[in-house]
């Protein structure tokens, strides 16, 4: 397996290119669509994110021996929930946060209204992508429920919801590892898991998957609040140091930061044995994997 640093770049900006184009053309809305709410959901979906859940969608597809053209609707979804929980959690009853892809927040811009407005139609959006555009209808219901279930009370919400009441618990890891297997790892895990679904996978093909997803998931947190406590504000594209100001409970918090980085780096080394059970067409998620390690955003 051998995608370098370098091509994983080139590989996810025209990867990159291809889901913007299509969210540009999910988002033409007829005039029934209020003219400030189109505004506000181009401005927080059309935005530069990595546009990591997209493209692993999208890989992880390609790597079962799908088409990533077929997944594209389901890379698009996922990043409408993606975009949609950002500008949630945003507002300032959640995080209380004015900076995110390096623009004011969605509420900043528009209002704390348009914001939650913006949200709830791409929340909904998303399950619309999924039923009218993947094909066959067994496999937009099979991917309508996956994302559902990783959106949910139980996954991305429950997680949202513990890591508020966070700020006032004791440490601990296991609570901690509970909080972002749920708020971050749920919705990396369904984006694998929905190119599987959309690759018809195989059984061993969809385990290799999970266990790559799962890891990917948790590594992906860790670096994310380290990057919190090193991170570049201009580069971030969002506010830096917010955990410690808030007294948040985080991995670099816990474990320190050498411990933080260890554990991310083994993490991505067992997502990455995980897919030697695809073959040699999983390296796309390989560079993936590792350049979640390698990130300065
Ligand atoms: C409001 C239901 C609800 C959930 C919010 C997404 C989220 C849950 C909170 C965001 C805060 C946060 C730092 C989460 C941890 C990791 C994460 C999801 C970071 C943002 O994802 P990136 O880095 O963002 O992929 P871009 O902008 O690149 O898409």
């Amino acid at each position: 397996m051998e995608t370098s640093t370098a091509s994983i770049s080139q590989l996810a900006a025209g990867v990159g290119d291809m889901v913007r184009q299509a969210l540009d053309r999910y988002t033409q809305f007829s005039e029934d669509c209020p003219p400030r709410l189109c505004e506000a959901i181009r401005y927080s979906l059309l935005a530069p994110g990595k546009r990591l859940r997209p493209l692993l969608v999208l890989m992880s597809a390609e790597a079962c021996g799908g088409d990533m053209e077929a997944a594209l609707p389901a890379a698009c979804a996922v990043e409408m929930i993606h975009t949609y929980s950002l500008v949630h959690d945003d507002l300032p009853c959640m995080d209380d946060d004015d900076l995110r892809r390096g623009r004011p927040t969605c509420h900043k811009q528009f209002g704390e209204a348009l914001a939650v407005l913006a949200g709830d139609a791409l929340l909904t959006m998303a399950f619309e992508t999924l039923a009218g555009h993947l094909r066959p209808a067994r496999v937009a219901a099979d991917c309508c429920l996956e994302l559902a279930r990783a959106a949910g009370p139980m996954a991305l919400v429950a997680g949202q919801a513990d890591d508020l009441d966070g700020e006032t618990a004791a440490p601990d890891l296991a609570r901690l590892e509970s909080i972002h297997r749920r708020k971050t790892g749920a919705l990396i895990l369904a984006s694998v898991r929905l190119g599987g679904i959309i690759a018809r996978a195989s059984r061993r093909q969809r385990s290799a998957l999970e266990e790559y997803g799962k890891r990917l998931g948790l590594a992906f947190q860790i670096t994310d609040d380290l990057l919190d406590v090193a991170g570049d504000e201009n580069t971030l594209g969002k506010r830096a140091g917010k955990d410690a100001d808030r007294g948040k409970l985080t991995f670099p918090g816990l474990l320190g930061v050498d411990e933080s980085r260890r554990r991310a780096e083994q993490l991505v080394t067992e997502a990455v044995a995980a897919l030697r059970r695809i073959g040699p067409q999983a390296e796309g998620l390989e560079a993936l994997a590792r350049a979640v390690l390698e990130r300065n955003h």
